[in-house]
Formats: C-alpha cells, structure tokens, sequence
C-alpha cells in the first residue's frame, strides 16, 4: 500500500473514539513514510468553522465544508483522516458523493450510546442530561446509524490498536482505492 489518496471518513458518537483510532492510524501511516492530514473538531472548529454550532443546519454545514476541504486534500495528493460525529445520512451521502469511487472510506466508530455516555470521558453526557447543552447527539439530537460502511469496528470491545490495525489491513487489501 502507498501513497493511494483517499479519505477515511470517521463517524460515530461523542467519546465513541473516533480521535483516538485517528491518532493512532495517522501515526503508522506516518511511520510508513505517506502523507496524511487528520481534520477534526479540534483543528477545524475553532478556525475555518467557528461560527458554526450544534443546531442540526450548523451541522450540515460543518460537515459540508469538511467534506469539500478534504477533497481538496486527496485531490492534492493527501491520505485524509476526517473525524467528526457526521450524524445525517445525507450529509455523509453528499461527502461521499463528492469523491471517485473508492476513494470514500466510511469507517463506523461503532460504540454504543450506555457505553459512551458511562465512560463521559468530557463530563459533556452528565451535562446534556442536566440540560445545560442543549442539541447533544443521542440525547436530544439523533444519531443516523450508517447502513453500509466500508469498515465498522465494535469499539466498545475492541483494543484501539487493533482497530487501527485493521483500517491498515482493509488499506492494504485495496491498493488503488
Ligand atoms: C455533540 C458536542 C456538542 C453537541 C459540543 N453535540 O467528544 P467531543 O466533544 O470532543 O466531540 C464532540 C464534538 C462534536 O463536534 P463535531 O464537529 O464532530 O459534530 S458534528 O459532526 O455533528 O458537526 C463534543 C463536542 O464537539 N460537542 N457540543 N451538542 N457534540
């Protein structure tokens, strides 16, 4: 496997750990020699899309404007981590749609809500539950299960690295996107 351009496209819940595999897969790809980039919440939020919020139109539109500037990516040649909730359908059809085919990997951070919320890593669950945020997915916003993901890794019982392990042996099997 080399320096095929693509976008891996995580989505799933708040503290789902959709970062953390991120990370990690970003890092054995780096250690391979390929050029990645990882867009998030945290290095897009807060500069291209910080007027956006957590209404469900923010969201299409966060998610809108991620999606295009990944293209931009893997059309310049980049491996392209993108790791944002994505909680619509359509919203991740549109991103989908916007790439050649194969080039469009959706990966299901697939943890289940009960789990998420127990683990509440940020203390933001126990703060939607209170009410003082409001539009939380899975609490009062929805999340859309993806129906057909190209991987989807049960990361309530799943090691980090594993998982990571097995996005490099999906990247393996299919060279050329
Ligand atoms: C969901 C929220 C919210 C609300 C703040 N709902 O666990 P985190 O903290 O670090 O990741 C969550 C992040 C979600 O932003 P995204 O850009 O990925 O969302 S979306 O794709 O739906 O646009 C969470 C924090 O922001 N956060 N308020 N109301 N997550």
């Amino acid at each position: 496997m080399g320096q095929t351009p693509r976008c891996l496209w995580f989505t799933g819940l708040s503290g789902a750990g959709k970062s953390t595999i991120a990370n990690l897969l970003d890092k054995r790809l780096h250690a391979m020699g390929l050029h990645t980039t990882i867009l998030d919440g945290d290095n897009v939020r807060h500069g291209l899309n910080k007027d956006l919020g957590f209404t469900a139109e923010d969201r299409v539109e966060n998610i809108r404007r991620v999606a295009e500037v990944a293209k931009l990516m893997v059309d310049a040649g980049l491996i392209v981590l993108v790791s944002f909730i994505s909680p619509f359908r359509a919203e991740r059809r549109l991103a989908r749609d916007l790439f050649e085919p194969g080039e469009f990997i959706e990966v299901f951070v697939d943890t289940p809500l009960a789990v998420a919320e127990q683990r509440d890593v940020k203390g933001l669950y126990a703060k939607a539950r209170a009410g003082q945020i409001k539009n939380f997915t899975g609490i009062d916003s929805p999340y859309e299960v993806p129906e057909n993901p190209e991987i989807r890794l049960l990361a309530d019982r799943t090691d980090a690295a594993a998982m990571a392990e097995s996005i490099m042996a999906h990247l393996q099997a299919t060279p050329e996107g």
